[in-house]
């Protein structure tokens, strides 16, 4: 080798090194304890105030919960104007408003995989009473640009990029859309992009031919084109918000009125799978839906979950009756739409519910809250409404669901009480880092109404504080703060008191992935949790090493973008922290085979060395015994490998 190559090369692999121990370091900060001591277990807490009502909310970053309104009267005014935007920081318990500029009345969100917000869609310009406005450019009462057609995104929220903490984030609008979407879903895709599906020109209780938009596009625009779906074509007139999964097939799972179809994006064709059973889920009927937790356990597949609703026909969507006092389903139903093609029964509720959040929680267990037993979503005029509102008898009580329960015991409401606050239209939730649950919203009103109205628009913020809420939360130690799909595994320390002083605990320990998603009209669009692959060291000082193996190397599995990782030992978590999965940027992602993880043990106290003792197999073993090597080049902890490998070698030689 001659010297400048030589040179060349060294220089090459100092690169390669710095790069890969900048990403050797790249842990995050080791989570602490809840601010919260004391919490009310299994009961809500009213801890603020929302500024805008909340009919859409998101986590964007470990303090702040954005709130996204339709355009009314809200008292708190931006630029001159109602706002009808929040900013609302958890650590405060308050925020500032924010000005999103066009009508977001009834727009779909989700998170891209740079970890920027999507806005989407939403409503004509209005004015008080939600009548329309006389210009669709801005200024009048409200000063809301026409939001059928935009796009309105807010900036990266990674905790990586721009943790947007300082508040220095605004919304900002995008490329808007060649289709007007009002009641739009997103769901993001295996590269980052995102699919808008569904929506109407004008909106409406229901939909109707003259203004339906039964078609789908991405986001950000690849070939343009505006996809006619079937299954939208053929559910009117509840075709708004069709309820919408990425699957680890890579199809799309699609859910409208009572059909349901699989949808493969890329080559723009549907496969229709059974009819729904029971009840109609999506908007207005509005049953709660999520995909279970995906774990090792049940291989990483998914099987989604429908609760509530109600069970009207295709023609009984007219306003010219009671639907009010309509009793709401209690059905509940999932389907594994990889591995089977209908629904199958589950677990009824106690009592029929429409608009109940199915909130997943990082013990595996999932929350359900809100919403109301007879009725549906939606307001209007008529004289049978409760003022405005289309929903009545508001279900207080939480209760929740166990999916590794067995048949007839999933349900449960022990140790909970009732909120005092009515949760009906336009009312969300999501969980929060320090695993407590965040609710606000509730306005079946056209406009900002609180005066001599049953259920007035509402601002009060609830935290919901599950069991283990008041539990010490183990702290672990080298949770890296980007995830790869597949590549080699990482160590994360748990200290004694993490393992609340019996290391026999570290069996009974998991990692978790959750996305926590965008919560509007009953849905949590992109609402998603995966258990990681690991096995464990316990030491004789009663600590532990867990051995973490990266995302399954299958970005559908759980799309890129960011989202909280947990560490949950015997059901008690740590304070989520924030990760980037995937690159961080839209694009194909890489992937590699997962490494194969060192043989669980743990020492016996009294051994003082941890060879003795339990010794059980990793989970989900895999294919490569030299995971590294064999995902070379394809993965970032493949390049800091390659980057250390090269660098010693080199310096032997040199
Ligand atoms: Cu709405």
């Amino acid at each position: 080798m001659d010297r400048t190559h030589r040179r060349n090369v060294r220089a090459a692999a100092m690169a390669l090194s710095l790069f890969a121990s900048a990403f050797a370091q790249s842990t995050v900060t080791k989570p602490g304890q809840p601010s919260k001591t004391n919490a009310p277990l299994g009961q809500f807490e009213i801890v603020g105030d929302s500024i805008v009502s909340a009919q859409q909310l998101f986590l964007g970053t470990l303090d702040k919960v954005y709130i996204v309104d339709k355009t009314e009267g809200n008292p708190t005014k931006i630029n001159g104007h109602p706002a009808w935007a929040a900013e609302y920081s958890l650590s405060k318990n308050g925020g500032r408003p924010m000005d999103i500029v066009t009508n977001s009345f009834c727009a779909g969100g989700t998170v891209l995989g740079n970890g920027t917000w999507l806005n989407v869609g939403g409503n004509q310009a209005v004015k008080v009473g939600g009548v329309q406005a006389d210009s669709q450019n801005g200024g009048g009462d409200y000063d809301d640009p026409d939001g059928g057609n935009s796009y309105v995104q807010r900036l990266t929220t990674s905790a990586l990029i721009n943790p947007c903490d300082d508040e220095s984030c605004e919304w900002v609008i995008t490329t808007p859309m060649t289709t007007r979407r009002w009641y739009p879903t997103l769901e993001t895709l295996e590269d980052g992009s995102a699919i808008i599906l569904g929506g109407c020109d004008w909106g409406g209780y229901v939909n109707s031919a003259d203004q339906d938009n039964p078609t789908w596009e991405i986001f950000p625009p690849t070939d343009g084109d505006v996809v006619k779906s079937d299954i939208l074509s053929s559910t009117l007139p509840v075709n708004l918000y069709p309820l919408t999964w990425m699957l680890p097939s890579g199809k799309i799972f699609l859910q409208s009125n009572w059909k349901t179809a699989l949808l493969d994006y890329k080559t723009k064709k549907e496969t229709a799978l059974d009819d729904m059973i029971d009840a109609v889920r999506v908007y207005p009927a509005s049953g709660g839906s999520t995909m279970l937790p995906l774990t090792p356990d049940n291989n990483y597949t998914a099987t989604l979950l429908f609760c509530g609703g109600s069970n009207l026909q295709s023609d009984q969507w007219k306003t010219n009756w009671d639907i009010a006092a309509y009793n709401a389903s209690d059905s509940c139903v999932r389907i594994t739409p990889d591995e089977s093609s209908s629904y199958v029964e589950d677990d009824p509720l106690p009592e029929g519910r429409s608009m109940g959040n199915l909130i997943l929680l990082p013990n595996g267990k999932i929350l359900m809250l809100n919403g109301a037993q007879t009725g549906t979503a939606g307001y209007g005029t008529e004289d049978w409404t409760l003022n405005e509102s289309y929903a009545d008898n508001p279900i207080l009580m939480p209760i929740i669901y166990d999916p590794s329960a067995e048949k007839g015991k999933r349900w449960s409401r022990d140790g909970l009480s009732p909120s005092t606050v009515p949760r009906m239209y336009h009312s969300g939730a999501t969980l929060l880092p320090d695993g407590s649950v965040f609710v606000s919203g509730s306005n079946p009103h056209a406009d900002y109404a609180v005066k001599n109205v049953k259920f007035p628009t509402e601002y009060r913020v609830e935290h919901f504080y599950p069991s283990y809420f008041n539990e010490r939360r183990p702290e672990p130690v080298g949770i890296l703060s980007t995830l790869s799909y597949g590549g080699d595994y990482f160590n994360v320390t748990l200290t004694k008191d993490d393992l609340f002083g019996d290391v026999n605990n570290v069996k009974n320990t998991k990692v978790v992935v959750i996305r926590t998603g965008f919560s509007t009209h009953t849905m949590n669009m992109g609402q998603r949790m995966l258990e990681l692959q690991m096995s464990y060291t316990g030491n004789t000082d009663g600590s532990a090493t867990l051995h973490v193996n990266q995302m399954p190397p299958n970005p559908s599995t759980f799309q890129p973008g960011p989202a909280l990782v947990f560490v949950v030992v015997n059901g008690v978590p740590s304070m989520g922290v924030q990760v980037m999965i995937g690159s961080g940027k839209i694009e194909a992602q890489p992937t590699a085979k997962l490494a194969t993880l060192p043989s669980s043990q743990v020492a016996a106290a009294s051994s003082g060395n941890s060879t003795s003792g339990d010794n059980s197999s990793a989970q989900g073993s895999n294919d490569s015994k030299n995971s590294a090597a064999a995902g070379l080049f394809g993965s970032i902890p493949s390049l800091l490998v390659a980057g250390l490998l090269s660098l010693s070698l080199l310096s032997s030689l040199l």
